[in-house]
């Protein structure tokens, strides 16, 4: 065993009370790897304690356990170890980040190469989701692999895979898959509940910036947009998942595809691109980034100006491309 890994299975066997940190903004890896980690200590009788920045719900509920998140108060001293699940830097657990790096006794478990090590002790693995590093850690310790653990790791894998579809799924990502079945995941739960499932609302809300969207046909580029107008016409909670909009315009032919997103802390941009372009070369102008077809980014503007900056900085960048 790896000399991290032997310092987490000794601390974990030492310790009564554990805090599990989620990044923010929580995706269903962080969140699946987390629930999946606390059920299994939750088992061999360890109190877990969840935390997240953001709130968790939506269809993210169809976990009950996610209802038990932010339910304890965090006071460092009252946790023998703390453990952040799929999270590359400090920053994001937001509002617990200072306390998390005074503990003595902090962990990562993370699977993000180019993250920061802010823990004591960082056990990170390249793999395509954080729920397969938590389904190996899991086995070395001899804890038994059941539905209640294997569902959410399921999902974990599912969202960081694009459900076996992006450029992150390899031939270890179905082995995984595989053996998460054997062990009970109920993988038609995750998705119908997780991945299918929207409300009335959400569809309209989906229709609408669908129906909006701007294409340029000479630059093969699409511009959706989810206004604040729209998220309080539609009734959407500000966290809600609109899923995945922008392939529906990859899928017509159009190389990239971009969502903007008018929320209360700015305008949240969400790149895709056929294989070919890197839309991660877009997000990083305005500080953003993520993967070569899917990445990210946000502007402190209006949603005309944030429009405007992101249709020059595409047009710039399939222009640079064509040479
Ligand atoms: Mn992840």
């Amino acid at each position: 065993m790896d000399k991290s890994i032997k310092s987490l299975n000794s601390s974990l066997k030492n310790a009564r009370k554990i805090a599990l940190f989620s990044h923010e903004n929580p995706d269903p890896d962080t969140v699946g790897s987390t629930v999946a980690l606390s059920n299994a200590l939750t088992k061999i009788g360890k109190n877990v304690s969840l935390f997240c920045e953001t709130e968790v719900s939506g269809n993210y509920l169809f976990l009950t356990e996610t209802e038990n998140y932010n339910r304890d108060e965090f006071l460092p001293e009252n946790f023998d170890v703390v453990i952040a699940v799929d999270v590359a830097t400090s920053k994001m657990i937001g509002r617990y980040e200072d306390d998390f790096l005074k503990h003595q006794n902090s962990f990562r478990i993370d699977h993000h190469i180019g993250g920061d090590n802010f823990a004591k002790t960082n056990i990170v693995l390249k793999t395509s989701a954080c729920a397969n590093l938590i389904y190996y850690i899991l086995k070395l310790f001899k804890i038994n692999i059941d539905e209640s653990i294997a569902t959410p790791l399921f999902l974990g894998l599912c969202g960081d895979t694009g459900i076996f579809r992006n450029n992150g799924t390899d031939s270890e990502s179905f082995e995984i898959a595989s053996k998460l079945t054997t062990s009970g995941a109920n993988i038609r739960r995750v998705y119908d509940e997780f991945f299918d499932k929207k409300t009335v609302s959400v569809v309209k809300m989906t229709s609408n910036s669908l129906l909006n969207a701007e294409v340029d046909d000479n630059f093969k580029f699409a511009i959706l947009t989810a206004t604040a107008e729209n998220y309080k016409k539609f009734n959407i909670p500000n966290n809600d998942n609109l899923g995945n909009l922008p392939l529906t315009y990859l899928s017509c032919g159009y190389n990239i595809a971009v969502i903007l997103k008018e929320k209360e802390d700015g305008i949240h941009c969400s790149f895709r691109s056929k294989p070919d372009f890197d839309v991660s070369c877009i997000a990083s102008k305005f500080g953003g980034g993520g993967h070569k077809n899917a990445s990210g980014c946000k502007l402190d503007c209006s949603l005309v100006d944030a429009k405007k900056q992101v249709i020059k900085e595409i047009k710039n960048y399939l222009k640079s491309n064509e040479n």
